[in-house]
Parts: structure tokens; C-alpha cells; sequence
């Protein structure tokens, strides 16, 4: 019986109406062969559906939390920049705040707020009417998804949590009955610049998934070319900063959504007794890193909070104080030493909270092999050889 269930299933899945695919995936995120880091946007930004066709919102895992997140409160807050944003959905550059876009972000749920995550941005929620929304920053009443039809006042996915490398995905039911129209989703941390829209037609033409992926992966190199071009300036050895580095970065790709998230060298050789020195572009330094170090925790009631002990510096290695910069003005850059290190003592970690600049020097007392990691970006390695 649950055999015939299957096959059942995966016939309805594979033909729909019109003989098309039931069920279109969009990346989100995107995992590049050159680089280790994340682009901040759907792959691509278009697609159009029947209705009853499901959008698959498929993620690489790269260490950000996403959210797509929609409804008629979010198409109305947008109208005074959706000329805008469709330029920034096709250069994936941000380099000025779009008009209204202030009242956009206070008038829908943040993924952050000042005491942390908030609940209401970060947990499935469907608000039929604004005033559905909480505001108190508590998960919204309604947290299981019907399908979307389009009249909602709001409706998210939340935090779509690592689920394993074909897992992270959101599935994004369009109901029988959904209005035709053009919506505009995003993601409700990274904000509308990571957006897109879906188009539900009755009649018009349909994505087919081979066209998305081209068009996907045309889009995130676009993105991912400015944020390349200073990567390479950096191995070349040619970028502002000098000596090893811990992150990727300048002015150029500032305004870029999305990062790099590199060690340059990703091998550093040493001799015993040597100052081994990086300049910290944001990032952390993290030697004898756990097996497993969740960026996001989820609880069994669907609280979903983020990790903060590994913000903060380990086994006595000294961090940043303080961490964040004041309102406006730049924060001083520090220098600062943590002395020797043989790789004993367990976990070792300097903390986040780093400014562009910042350097931080380690001395190898002993021969062997230490790798190390960025503690809250996953595919962030390296390793510093001592002979
Ligand atoms: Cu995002």
C-alpha cells in the first residue's frame, strides 16, 4: 500500500496540467565551485505556475538564514521601490536605500529585532489580516501553511533550517483557487533586495525547470562577479589588505549581497616559535573547532534562536572588546596577540564581532598541522602547516 502511495505520488508530481512539471525549484542561496561564502538572493528571481503547482525553494546551506516570505502587506509596503527593486534583483548591487524602503522594513516582521531573533519573522506564519500579526515579536497564531492563494496578508516560510545537502527546502503550495497575479516575495532578514516574483497564470506560458537552472546560475554569477573580482586581487596578493586573510572585501563588493567567506592562504607555512598573523576581514579564527556547531538552533516547540556562545572567544584566547561599533563613527581597529599555541588546550576560538582590518596573531610552538575554521561559516577552512 505505501508503495502504490509512492508511485502514485511521484506520477502526480512529474505530470501536471498541461503535461509540465507540478512542481518548479528555485535555489536559494547558491554554492559557487570557486568560493566558499553565499550569494543572497533566489536563483533565479522569476518564475511562472499554474495554479496548484508548488514553487520548491531549495537552499544551499551556507551558514545564513533565509526566508520567503509574501503576502498582499508585503506587495503593498514595496509598491513606492518596485521599480527599483527590479534593478537590484538584476544586478544583486544595493548601493542606495530605495524611497519607502524605511517603512517596508518597519512595517513587516524582522528576522532580527534587538532582543534577538524574532519570533514572529522566523517562524511559519500565515497572517490573513495585518492586525493577525503579532506585534511583540511572539510566533504568529497561525503556523502550519495552507496552500497560498494569493489574499493573505502575510505568509512565510520562517527560518528554513539545514536539513542535510538535498534537504533546506521550502515548499511553496499555490492553491487551485489562487488568484493569477504577480507576487513579490523575499527574505525577511536579508530584506526585499533578496526578493523575487512568482507569476500564477491560467493560461499564460509556464517556467520549464531546465530554462530556471540557466537562467539560476546566470543570475548568481552576476551577483557573484564583483565579490570575485576582489577574491582574486586578494590570492594575487594585490587587494588593500596585506598577509593572510580571514574573510574577503573592499569597497568594490561592500554594496555586493552577498560574501566570500575565504581563508587567503588557505595554507599558511610556518616555522616553531613564528607570529603567524591574519587581518580579520569581519570573520573569526577557531582552532580545534567541535564536530558539530549549529549557527541556528531550533527547539521542539519551533523557538528558533541563534547560537551566541559562538560569538563569544574560547579556551582564553582574547576577543574583541567592544564588539560592535557605535552608531556612525567607524570603529579604532585593534591589533591584538593571543600568544602561544601548541593545539593543546581544547577548543580555541577568538570570537566574532571583528572589524575589516583587525589583526590577530597566534604563535606555533610545536611542528604539526593546525586546522582551523570561521566558526559560524560553514566551508570556511584552513590550515597553518609548522615545520
Ligand atoms: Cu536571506
Amino acid at each position: 500500500m505505501v508503495l502504490v502511495g509512492v508511485v502514485v505520488a511521484s506520477m502526480l508530481s512529474a505530470c501536471g496540467s498541461g503535461g509540465g512539471a507540478r512542481t518548479l525549484t528555485i535555489q536559494t542561496d547558491y554554492a559557487s565551485d570557486e568560493f566558499a561564502g553565499s550569494l543572497w538572493g533566489f536563483f533565479p528571481n522569476q518564475v511562472a505556475v499554474r495554479p496548484g503547482m508548488t514553487v520548491r525553494f531549495h537552499q544551499t546551506w551556507t551558514g545564513e538564514a533565509h526566508t520567503v516570505t509574501l503576502g498582499t502587506r508585503v506587495t503593498e509596503l514595496a509598491a513606492p521601490f518596485r521599480p527599483q527593486l527590479s534593478r537590484i534583483l538584476s544586478t544583486g548591487v544595493v548601493s542606495e536605500e530605495p524611497p519607502g524602503y524605511q517603512a517596508f522594513s518597519d512595517g513587516l516582521p524582522l528576522f532580527f529585532n534587538e532582543a534577538g531573533v524574532n519570533q514572529t519573522a522566523a517562524q511559519r506564519c500565515v497572517a490573513p489580516t495585518v492586525e493577525d500579526l503579532p506585534t511583540d515579536a511572539t510566533a504568529c497564531k497561525r503556523r502550519k501553511l495552507p496552500p497560498f492563494n494569493g489574499t493573505e496578508a502575510y505568509y512565510s516560510s520562517g527560518f528554513i533550517p539545514f536539513d542535510g545537502v538535498r534537504g533546506n527546502t521550502f515548499d511553496l503550495k499555490i492553491a487551485e483557487d489562487a488568484n493569477p497575479g504577480t507576487y513579490l516575495y523575499y527574505c525577511n532578514l536579508h530584506g526585499a533586495p533578496m526578493g523575487g516574483e512568482i507569476t500564477v497564470t491560467k493560461d499564460g506560458d509556464v517556467s520549464k525547470q531546465a530554462a530556471l537552472n540557466r537562467q539560476g546560475k546566470k543570475e548568481a554569477d552576476r551577483l557573484a562577479k564583483v565579490l570575485l573580482d576582489v577574491y582574486r586581487d586578494e590570492k594575487a596578493g594585490k587587494s588593500k589588505y596585506s598577509g593572510n586573510l580571514a574573510g574577503s572585501g573592499d569597497e568594490r563588493s561592500v554594496n555586493a549581497f552577498g560574501a566570500i567567506n575565504e581563508f587567503t592562504p588557505r595554507t599558511i607555512h610556518a616555522k616553531v616559535g613564528e607570529k603567524v598573523t591574519w587581518t580579520l576581514i569581519g570573520h573569526n579564527l577557531s582552532f580545534n573547532v567541535p564536530a558539530y556547531a549549529p549557527i541556528y538552533i531550533v527547539t521542539p516547540d519551533g523557538t528558533v534562536t541563534f547560537n551566541d556562545a559562538l560569538r563569544r572567544p574560547t579556551g582564553g584566547w582574547p576577543g574583541r572588546t567592544p564588539p560592535l561599533s557605535d552608531r556612525g563613527t567607524p570603529p579604532r581597529l585593534v591589533s591584538i596577540d593571543a600568544g602561544a599555541f601548541d593545539g593543546s588546550g581544547g577548543s580555541k576560538s577568538n570570537g566574532t564581532g571583528w572589524t575589516p582590518g583587525d589583526k590577530y596573531s597566534i604563535t606555533f610552538t610545536k611542528k604539526g598541522n593546525y586546522p582551523y575554521a570561521c566558526i559560524v561559516h560553514p566551508g570556511m577552512i584552513g590550515k597553518v602547516v609548522v615545520s
